[in-house]
């Protein structure tokens, strides 16, 4: 049974570095997911069999409290950033100063996050983030669901530790927001951030299902083979099976490295992920060594960054947007033009000031870029391309949802009136919105067609839809409005921090929400809450707290209010009320304990207002340690941490 254990995986992972790595697959998913299947299967039975490099391990599985952090051996170092030719002039001029015949390898430069990787004998044992260089966070878990990276590499030296970086293809990056998107999850701003999301998180089945790709880019340690040159390294490990930077290639001289860069540059917009840049890296390995490196980057490599795209087109049209406390947004509408990725027709013109400041007419020719290559936004006009008759732009006099009068706060314009129908949708979204209420099934698309078909004016309405009203509506069948009911059942037992911020008020966040639950314990207790019992809670300035006062004054809020109640969502704040023997302390806890498993121990702990960290540090105040406690031990003695066993803890939680 090894035998065929191994055949498969060796097979599974031929395959996957097809597809992953040299797209160019060469059996279909199908057939791929059939193969894995039996191979679970397999291991299941037989799991003493099952090897480290199998791909049923990329599927994620732990959920860690913490990261634990590692010390990189090889400091992670940073790259000199250019913005002209002048910069990468200079540079060349310092690298043959010092070493006329140079050559340089000129790669892309991924916008995404570096990460180191370490193989001993062939194996990845371990994943780490770049953190400050020095130190970074122990991501192995997550490192493992990148498909794209080899779990073990044929005929490696004894030990190598590469550096790459990880990135979210464009596509899977779209994919993600609109799945986000449809279930009222917050969207991410750009690939990037989506990345590191991604990479950051402690459920390592969440960072699986993101799809994410790498590109390594350098070799920081190799002990047991020699190379001379980066190039050389680049192929030994692409030989490897490693996703090697993508259209690297050796110049002589800096007029045909720019000559590439600029190349690059023009392929931008047509590559499946993002880049930020190119990197120019002298070649010789012996050349990089005696040219060093400053206090933060090697003199040997310089990153040139590309500017924002720009394009010139025609402002047809600034229409009014008005959000969830009533703000006025001045949207652009403008002729599509196609930006660093994809068509865009409008952004955001924030305020109208930043129009009067801009001069921006209704008929201009405008300038766009994409800000962080993601949001659209209007550089500025082009007064002297401006036709004839044209006027300043002026914001309405009333809402142009509601007709209401509208107040100016600042830069700021708002329709007050709290009913007006563009305030109640957002609200509703709002509610509903994951972080809220997280009734899910109920994304932005939803909330508009239930509102527009006058089924709901306010989220109290959503607790009382008919299963057959919703059923008839066109993208729900009798499954989905089963499920949109359970969800909306669901969000009825929610904590009392959700509901603070689920009920959208002015300045109260995620954050206050749970602050004011916690200090007040009940909605009706926070509704009667002064300004100055609001002003001395944490978190909560004056104007918040004045906001907060002036909702429940109000008495169309407190009619909502009794609709919520009405509808039997939870009032109340169900926590224990947390003790305090542990405040401001930081426990490590290491070996096997007498009594308490580890996380119950924590959980007393985390009770008392104490803090369970991973790793020991000069910030630790106590380490306990059970039996067969290893190098966490070992660090507490050698920084002078007090260690505690499981007797003297309890003692201290008032247990013992
Ligand atoms: N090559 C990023 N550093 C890179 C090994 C050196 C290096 C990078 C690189 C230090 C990429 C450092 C972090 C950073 C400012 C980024 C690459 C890439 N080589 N191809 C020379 O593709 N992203 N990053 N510091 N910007």
């Amino acid at each position: 049974m090894q035998n065929k254990i191994n055949e498969l995986t060796d097979k599974l992972n031929y395959y996957a570095k097809k597809y992953y790595v040299d797209d160019d697959p060469v059996v279909s998913d199908y057939e791929y997911d059939m193969l894995q299947r039996e191979l679970k299967g397999l291991e299941e039975q037989y799991p003493q069999f099952r090897r480290s490099d199998s791909p049923t391990l990329r599927v994620g599985g732990a959920v860690l409290e913490q990261f634990e952090s590692v010390r990189h051996e090889v400091p992670m170092e940073s790259l000199q950033d250019a913005f002209s030719e002048e910069e990468i002039r200079e540079f060349d001029r310092r690298v043959k100063g010092q070493f006329p015949d140079a050559k340089y390898v000129v790669e892309l430069k991924i916008d995404g996050l570096s990460v180191a990787a370490e193989y001993i004998d062939g194996i990845f044992v371990r994943g780490a983030t770049r953190g400050d260089g020095l130190t970074g966070e122990d991501i192995t878990e997550n490192l493992k669901t990148v498909r794209a990276l080899p779990l073990s590499i044929k005929n490696a030296p004894h030990r190598m530790i590469v550096r790459g970086e990880v990135y979210m293809p464009k596509k899977t990056f779209a994919d993600l927001n609109t799945r986000r998107e449809e279930s009222g999850e917050p969207l991410f701003a750009n690939p990037r951030n989506a990345a590191a999301g991604s990479l950051r998180q402690l459920d390592s089945k969440i960072a699986a299902q993101r799809n994410l790709s790498i590109f390594v880019f350098n070799l920081q340690l190799c002990e047991g083979r020699e190379f001379s040159s980066h190039y050389e390294t680049l192929e030994a490990l692409k030989e490897y099976g490693f996703p090697v930077s993508p259209k690297h290639r050796v110049f002589d001289t800096i007029d045909e490295a720019w000559t590439e860069i600029q190349a690059l540059g023009e392929m931008r917009a047509d590559l499946p992920f993002d880049i930020d840049g190119a990197v120019i890296k002298t070649d010789d390995l012996s050349m990089r060594e005696q040219l060093g490196s400053t206090s933060k980057f090697p003199k040997w490599a310089i990153a040139y960054k590309y500017p924002p795209e720009e394009k010139e087109t025609i402002l047809r049209e600034i229409r009014i947007n008005v959000g969830r406390t009533g703000v006025l947004t001045p949207l652009a509408l403008f002729d599509p033009v196609f930006l660093a990725g994809s068509t865009v027709s409008k952004a955001t013109l924030h305020n109208k000031d930043l129009i009067a400041e801009k001069d921006i007419r209704i008929g201009d020719t405008v300038v766009i870029r994409k800000a962080g290559d993601i949001i659209p936004e209007v550089v500025r006009s082009l007064p002297e391309k401006r036709p004839e008759g044209t006027v300043e732009f002026k914001m309405p006099h009333v809402c142009p949802v509601c007709g209401s009068p509208l107040v100016t706060e600042g830069p700021a314009v708002r329709c007050d009136n709290s009913e007006c129908p563009a305030q109640l949708t957002k609200n509703i979204i709002h509610f509903v919105s994951r972080d809220a209420m997280d009734i899910d099934g109920m994304g932005t698309s939803i909330v508009e067609i239930f509102v527009e078909k006058e089924l709901i004016k306010s989220a109290a309405d959503l607790y009382h839809l008919q299963r057959d009203v919703i059923a008839q509506i066109d993208r729900f069948g009798e499954k989905s409005a089963d499920n949109l009911l359970k969800s909306v059942e669901e969000s009825r037992h929610r904590g009392l921090d959700r509901l603070i911020y689920a009920l959208g008020i002015r300045q109260v966040g995620q954050k206050a929400g749970k602050i004011l639950a916690k200090k007040f314990r009940s909605l009706d207790t926070l509704a009667k809450a002064t300004e100055e019992e609001l002003c001395v809670t944490e978190d909560v300035g004056p104007v918040t707290a004045r906001y907060i006062r002036e909702y429940f004054d109000n008495p169309k809020n407190l009619d909502y209010i009794e609709h919520l109640r009405a509808a039997g969502l939870n009032f109340e704040d169900t926590a224990e009320e947390a003790g305090t023997k542990c405040a401001g302390m930081t426990f490590v806890l290491t070996g096997t304990l007498p009594t308490y498993k580890r996380d119950e121990a924590a959980k007393l702990i985390e009770a008392e207002g104490g803090k369970v960290a991973g790793s020991v540090s000069k910030k630790t105040t106590y380490v306990v340690a059970g039996e067969e406690a290893g190098s966490k031990l070992t660090k507490a003695q050698a920084l002078g941490i007090p260690v505690l066993s499981e007797a003297d803890l309890l003692e201290l939680l008032g247990i013992g």
